[in-house]
Order: structure tokens, then C-alpha cells, then sequence
């Protein structure tokens, strides 16, 4: 009997107490084996023998509850230590996000222009025919519509080549005088060093009464956006050809690699196109329902910029998700 109280002090863990516990206490442990024989002991001596037992029940339960908490404290304490943090320790250093260099340029672009009281418009890159192409001078089966290689989902509606139809929709949903420019995703069919089938413009539209529009505005305004982008560049302004504007202009700004010099990047011209602008063709006008108006607007790549400012040599490595492209424009 003595060495019952002697196994409870001895269980070393909770595990070892538990064992002891079920041969105590259990269902055909000590206890109940004691209480079994009840039926042996005869009617005089019942009453002793039960209440002697209930005694030796209460004793063990009481050493068996403090080697109980004993051990338990030890398990707790020991868990602590095992996981126990030091908040003095200096933590790894934490992977930092960063700006995609197409949009770092994109938002420099558009600070530019809404400093200049340029309202900021977008619209759908889902399209449809008529403000993609027809509201700017782009008539069914025009050559110009092979310049750029669209997406269709369907003959009713095709994927934005350029954000021009954002102008169409602004125009057609409010009065003159506009000033905004339209920034966004755009898709073409085209891939290879220069080319990715998603890329992104800002495009800008002034529009206004016919003495308050002028080219010299629009060379004016642009010399100084370019100037801002780029530092000190030289800006010049080609005569080109679009199909919404008239006249047109390509412009190049002084190649920023050679300063003029002539360089591999510059194909030795020394220069740089970088935009497209003009006087708005009046048949734009026509399919937007304006009248006795003038004006300017312009386009621009947003890739070729970023490209351009950040020596990238390949657009398409914009594109591929490699965090290692990212971690150059921390
Ligand atoms: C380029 C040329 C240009 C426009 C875009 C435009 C829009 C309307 C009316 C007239 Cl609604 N023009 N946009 C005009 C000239 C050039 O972009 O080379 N972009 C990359």
C-alpha cells in the first residue's frame, strides 16, 4: 500500500502520472478494486472498512493532484523556454515592393499635364469599332488601319489599338473646351525588341475656339514636357502623317546617350523620335458632332519613354515578372 503514494512521487513526467493515475483511480484501478471487495468484508466492519478507504481515496487524490501541478508547471515552463522569442533580435530584412518602371514613368507623364490643368479621362480597352477607328478618320477598309494590328474579339468589338476612342467618348459626352489627357493600356499585335502586344500611352487633346488653338501651343507645350522628361534635350518637329490630325508631326528629342554625336541607340541620326501630334483633322470633329472648334493633341509611348530614360535594351523584358528586372528601380 505505502509504495502507492511512493509511484505518484516518483512519476517523472505527465505522461508517467497519467499511467499511475488509471492504476489508481481507474475503472480496475487500486481503488475500485478495494471498493470490489466491499462484499467480503463482513456487515459489522463495512462502515470502518469504507470510510478508511475514502480517506486513502482523498490522500492519494491529494498527492496525486499536487505531483499534478507540479509537473504541469514544469511542462509549461519548459514549452516557454523552448519557445521563447528574443524581440531584441534584429529581424531579416523584408522583401520591399517597387514601382513598375512603365508606371513610375506613367505618373510622371500625368503629374506633368495635370499641373497644366489637363483633366485625367480613361474609357473601356474593350472597343468597338466606331471610336476606335471610324470617329478618327479611320473608314472601313482605309490603309491606315493596317499600320496597326488589331485584336478582335469579334466584327463588333476589338481590343483599343490606341487610347484616341477615350477622346471620342469625352468629346461626344461633353461640351467644348476640352483639355485632358488619356492615359492606359492599349494592344497591338506586334512582338520582338520594340514591340510587346501590351503596352500603354498617354495620349492629350486640347480643344478649344478656334483663335485659342494653335501649332505654335502644341510646340510650345510639348518642348517644354519633353524638357521636363528628358533635362536638356534639343526638341524638333518633323512633318509626318496621321490619319486624325492635319497637319501632323513626328518629334524627336537630341539622342540623351550621345548628345547629338550619333550612337547605336540613335542609329547615328543623333536623334530620338519619342511623339506623335498635330492640328485635329475636322473630320474627327465632324463624327463627334463639333463644330466652329479647334484643335491640337498628341500621342505618346509610354514603354518607349521608360526605355528611353532607363537604358532598358529589350521592352520585353518589362514584362516577364522577374523580380530581378523590379529590384534595378528600387
Ligand atoms: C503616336 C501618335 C498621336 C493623336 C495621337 C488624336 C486623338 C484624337 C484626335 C486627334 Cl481624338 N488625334 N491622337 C494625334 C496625333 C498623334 O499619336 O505616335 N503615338 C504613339
Amino acid at each position: 500500500m505505502e509504495n502507492l503514494e511512493e509511484k505518484i512521487v516518483q512519476a517523472d513526467s505527465l505522461e508517467t502520472l497519467e499511467k499511475v493515475r488509471v492504476e489508481l483511480f481507474g475503472k480496475k484501478g487500486f481503488i475500485a478494486t478495494e471498493f470490489a471487495k466491499m462484499k467480503e468484508v463482513p456487515g459489522p466492519k463495512k462502515k470502518a472498512y469504507a470510510e478508511g478507504l475514502n480517506k486513502r481515496k482523498a490522500s492519494l487524490q491529494r498527492s496525486f493532484d499536487a505531483r499534478f501541478k507540479l509537473l504541469k508547471a514544469q511542462e509549461v515552463e519548459r514549452l516557454l523556454k523552448r519557445e521563447a522569442i528574443d524581440v531584441s533580435l534584429y529581424g531579416s530584412q523584408g522583401q520591399k515592393g517597387a514601382l513598375h518602371p512603365v508606371m513610375e514613368t506613367m505618373d510622371k507623364i500625368i503629374d506633368y499635364f495635370v499641373a497644366l490643368n489637363f483633366a485625367v479621362e480613361q474609357g473601356p480597352m474593350v472597343e468597338d469599332d466606331f471610336h476606335n477607328f471610324e470617329a478618327l478618320n479611320l473608314p472601313k477598309y482605309h490603309p491606315a488601319r493596317d499600320m496597326q494590328d488589331t485584336f478582335y474579339f469579334n466584327d463588333a468589338s476589338l481590343l483599343r489599338t490606341h487610347t484616341s476612342p477615350v477622346q471620342i467618348r469625352t468629346m461626344m459626352e461633353r461640351k467644348p473646351p476640352i483639355r485632358m489627357i488619356a492615359p492606359g493600356t492599349v494592344f497591338r499585335r506586334d512582338y520582338d525588341l520594340t514591340h510587346t502586344p501590351m503596352f500603354h500611352q498617354v495620349e492629350g487633346l486640347v480643344v478649344d475656339a478656334k483663335d485659342k488653338v494653335s501649332f505654335a501651343n502644341l510646340k510650345s507645350i510639348l518642348t517644354d514636357f519633353l524638357q521636363y522628361m528628358f533635362g536638356e534635350v534639343e526638341v524638333r518637329f518633323r512633318p509626318s502623317f496621321f490619319p486624325f490630325t492635319e497637319p501632323s508631326a513626328e518629334v524627336d528629342i537630341s539622342c540623351i546617350f550621345c548628345e547629338g554625336e550619333g550612337c547605336r541607340v540613335c542609329s547615328h541620326t543623333g536623334w530620338l523620335e519619342v511623339l506623335g501630334c498635330g492640328i485635329v483633322d475636322p473630320n474627327v470633329f465632324k463624327s463627334v458632332g463639333y463644330e466652329d472648334v479647334s484643335g491640337y493633341a498628341f500621342g505618346l509611348g509610354v514603354e518607349r519613354f521608360a526605355m528611353l530614360m532607363h537604358k532598358i535594351p529589350d521592352l520585353r523584358s518589362l514584362f516577364e515578372g522577374d523580380i530581378r528586372l523590379l529590384e534595378q528601380f528600387r
